[in-house]
């Protein structure tokens, strides 16, 4: 099932040299329907179930900006579809491969997102390195799934990146509310400024999903078309990724997982992993990993703690 969504070694190298991939086939017309009907419901701030979400905002975007940004986290919890969506072999598949996983830990959820611009007045989401957001944690062992509900254009806010920014440390938050797009320039050298200057705008169709590395830089300018353009986001952890520090629930509403503990539990599951043998035929080198910690220094006795992680979990797996 999993291998014919299995990258190439080509997209491996672009993804290995740019710290992103797009273009990645992923959702059927039936599954995007699915999704959108559902986001219809969970865009009502009366939904019945929002007391599962862990953050939800109608608009985060600045009052004097003028925009709107939705922007939810744990749409999973209460939407059948987007559950499912965390389990797509489409997903996970390019995922563990990129992150190096082939043959080893599996994925867990950290948690997913939705990023929805109206037309015509949609935010902007300023340049950021999601890893900025994720200090509490090592190893740094992360990869962004972003998936398009809409096709992307430069006029609805299409993802951008910044190729290469991978290879750049980790800079602070410049920006936590969707105002200031350029606000990363202030901690930038002047050649970094000239990478944020030759940014990629990505142009997923919907149903595609596009991937990047915690570190990579990327972004969103405003929606001004006619339509929306929305946005499913699952960001992913290699599973043995611990805790590192006491500051409080990783998700609002979420168990307090003291120092010391792997990420885990109900609220972020093994998502799926590749058995051996997975890559008998593709054999795809994962030397992509070289951009992630070496999982083999963190791999311990618990690594068959969860017999569940023998695979790929078909869609509708139960978390
Ligand atoms: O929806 C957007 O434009 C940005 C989303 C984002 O930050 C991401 O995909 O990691």
């Amino acid at each position: 099932m999993w291998e014919k969504h299995k990258l190439s070694e080509a997209q491996l190298e672009a993804y290995e040299a740019d710290g992103f991939l797009d273009a990645i086939p992923c959702l059927c017309p039936a599954q995007l329907e699915r999704l959108r009907g559902d986001l219809v419901e969970l865009s009502d701030p009366d939904h019945p179930a929002n007391a599962l979400w862990h953050e939800f905002h109608s608009n985060e975007a600045p009052a004097e900006s003028g925009t709107v940004l939705m922007h939810a986290l744990g749409a999973w919890r209460i939407s059948e579809a987007f559950h499912d969506l965390l389990f797509h072999p489409a997903l996970l598949v390019p995922a563990i491969q990129a992150m190096g996983l082939c043959d080893k830990r599996g994925v867990r959820l950290l948690h997913d997102q939705l990023f929805c611009k109206p037309a015509r007045a949609g935010a902007v989401v300023a340049w950021h390195q999601d890893l900025s957001y994720w200090t509490r944690f090592s190893p740094s062992a992360f990869l962004t799934v972003h998936v398009a509900l809409d096709d992307q254009s430069s006029e609805n806010g299409a993802l951008h990146y910044v190729a290469g920014s991978h290879r750049w440390p980790l800079l602070p938050v410049t920006s936590r509310h969707f105002g200031d797009m350029e606000s990363i320039r202030s901690v930038l050298d002047r050649e970094q400024a000239a990478q944020l200057d030759a940014c990629r705008c990505v142009r997923l169709r919907a149903g595609q999903v596009s991937i990047h590395h915690p570190l990579s830089v990327h972004g969103s300018f405003g929606n001004r078309s006619a339509g929306p353009r929305r946005a499913a986001v699952v960001n992913l952890a290699a599973d043995g990724v611990v805790i590192n520090t006491s500051r409080g629930p990783v998700l609002s509403g979420a168990p307090d997982l003291p120092k010391g503990t792997p990420l885990g539990g109900f609220l972020h599951p093994l998502l799926g992993s590749m058995p051996a043998g997975a890559q008998a035929t593709a054999a795809p080198p994962c030397s992509v990993a070289k951009h992630y910690p070496a999982t083999d220094a963190w791999a311990d006795e618990d690594e068959d703690e969860d017999a569940s992680a023998g695979q790929v979990a078909a869609p509708g797996a139960d978390a």
